[in-house]
Order: structure tokens, then sequence, then C-alpha cells
């Protein structure tokens, strides 16, 4: 490999790094708030990814299982103690009241796919 190939190459190298990066990163932030319930797509993952509640509050998380894959048929709330099968091209309701501030993962049954519960006070 020549040094100029070798410098083409980290460069490229570098670009897709911050990409990923700054995706993830941007990610992280974008907490959609769910007022009395909110609507969380499953397809290859969850969307939204970052759902953020009131504490107190009783809040209904939709989940509507569009993805065949066995792997996203189960959700799991370990905090709330929740495990519940997605019905594929349902909603399932899980209702929950979060009693503490704080960031709450919840995940596929296979600890795959993640998302995240923030809540507020
Ligand atoms: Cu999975």
């Amino acid at each position: 490999m020549t040094a100029d190939k070798l410098i083409v190459t980290i460069f490229g190298l570098t670009a897709i790094i911050f990409t990923y990066w700054f995706f993830l990163m941007k990610k992280e932030e974008e907490a959609v708030a769910a007022s009395d319930s909110i609507d969380i797509s499953v397809k290859g993952g969850y969307s939204p990814e970052v759902i953020s509640l009131k504490k107190g509050k009783t809040t209904k998380l939709n989940f509507i299982r569009k993805d065949p894959s066995s792997c996203l048929e189960e959700v799991v709330l370990p905090d709330f103690k929740i495990r519940k099968t997605l019905p594929l091209n349902q909603k399932l309701t899980i209702e929950i009241t979060p009693k503490r501030t704080g960031e709450f993962d919840f995940a596929c049954g296979m600890n795959m796919f993640h998302g995240k519960i923030v809540v507020r006070d």
C-alpha cells in the first residue's frame, strides 16, 4: 500500500467513525415525550427509542410489532418487572406508573434491541 492510499484510507475511516459517533450521540438525546400514551413501533428495533415519561403518571406504552422476526416478539422492562409477548401487527398496551426518576432500559427478549424510558419530575 502506498502512502497516499494509506492517507485516503485513514481519512475514510475517520469519516465513518465520526458519522457513527454523531448519529449515536444525536439519537441518544432525542427523547420523545409521552402524554397519556405513546405508540412504539417495533421494526428492526424500537421507534421512538427513547421515551420520556412523567414520574407518578400512569402512561400507556402501545407496542405495535411490525417485525416478523422472533427476536422482537418479546419485550422486557426489567425495572418494572414486565415481560410481554408482542402479537404481530397488533397493538399491545403496557401500562406503567414510574415511581422514581431515572433512566430505565427496555429490550427484546434476547437483550439485542434496546430502548430507554427516561422518567422526569
Ligand atoms: Cu432479540
